[in-house]
């Protein structure tokens, strides 16, 4: 593929766009450093919110906590959207567990795979990582002003492209489905799932998407986890998630379930499979 493959991608995924307002504007480069970093530029300077952008490669992709997402030319998504919801900053982590599922409706809708939600944020299709979610806030005080909504799913990437590390824990769409991803589709149809997903968290707060998340989680209930939080290190047995989107996870030395939010912890060494509460 060359750069008619990219302007190409640009221009079906202008026609099958459905949205409202994520994706409009639409900026389309064939290379950036991160389309999170471009994307929080951009919003600093005043662009709305649905502002999208969408980048054919990455040279500085970022992960979590400093980590590097891989970024391939030509074959993946990596998108970043701009919202400005009206809500607390207490209350903003939840978008990363929304577009968890937006990602999990539209891999099964489009490619007719079973993907899992992994707590917070990562997509999983046959035990293998096909997507990432970096969410960042732009906020004075106790202001929230933005968040950058960064999403990158492996589409086409073929395992050559994954680092020697990577190979046993990541994959495409089309490695695991042994098919060709129309790129503009996929997105497409991303987008009109996010937006639905993230209308009905404005209008009625996380608790209305909460089921959908726990349908795709649902091999995480019951099962013993390790996560990193910024008060140490917690293990203990997960029950599910509370109204705000709140990890309850039930420890041994305590009476009360401790409430991990999505923007504080990180699953340390993966789920202890098979543990029973
Ligand atoms: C994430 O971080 O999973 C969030 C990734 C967000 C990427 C998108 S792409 C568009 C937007 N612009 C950006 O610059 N970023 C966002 P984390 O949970 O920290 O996972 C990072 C880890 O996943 C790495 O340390 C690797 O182990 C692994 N990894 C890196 N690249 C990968 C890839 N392409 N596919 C699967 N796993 C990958």
């Amino acid at each position: 593929m060359n750069d008619a493959a990219s302007a190409d991608f640009a221009q079906t995924l202008a026609c099958h766009l459905r949205t409202e307002v994520l994706g409009r504007p639409l900026y389309f480069f064939p290379t950036l450093d991160s389309t999170n970093t471009y994307a929080a530029r951009l919003a600093r300077d005043g662009a709305p919110e649905g502002t999208v952008v969408i980048a054919d490669m990455q040279t500085g992709g970022k992960g979590r906590l400093g980590r590097t997402w891989v970024s391939p030319p030509r074959v993946n998504l990596y998108l970043s959207v701009i919202l400005r919801p009206a809500v607390s900053i207490a209350t903003a982590p939840s978008i990363n567990l929304l577009a968890g599922v937006a990602v999990a409706e539209t891999i099964a809708s489009v490619c007719g795979l079973t993907p899992a939600i992994k707590w917070p944020n990562d997509v999983l299709v046959n035990d293998k990582k096909v997507c990432g979610i970096l969410a960042e806030m732009q906020a004075a005080g106790s202001t929230l002003h933005a968040v950058i909504l960064g999403i990158g799913v492996n589409l086409n990437a073929p395992l050559s492209a994954f680092p020697e590390e990577l190979r046993g824990k990541a994959s495409s769409l089309s490695v695991v489905s042994g098919r060709r991803i129309e790129r503009s589709l996929f997105t497409a149809a991303l987008l009109t799932s996010l937006e639905k997903f993230y209308v009905l968290w404005l209008q009625q707060g996380f608790s209305a998407v909460r089921a959908e998340w726990e349908r795709y989680a649902a091999d995480l209930l019951g099962k013993t986890i390790t996560v990193a939080a910024a008060e140490g290190t917690v293990t203990g047995v997960v029950l599910g998630l509370d109204a705000d989107g709140a990890l309850l996870v039930r420890t041994d030395a305590e009476a009360t379930p401790r409430r991990l939010l999505a923007g504080d912890v990180t699953v340390v060494g993966g789920y202890q499979r098979g543990v029973k509460p």
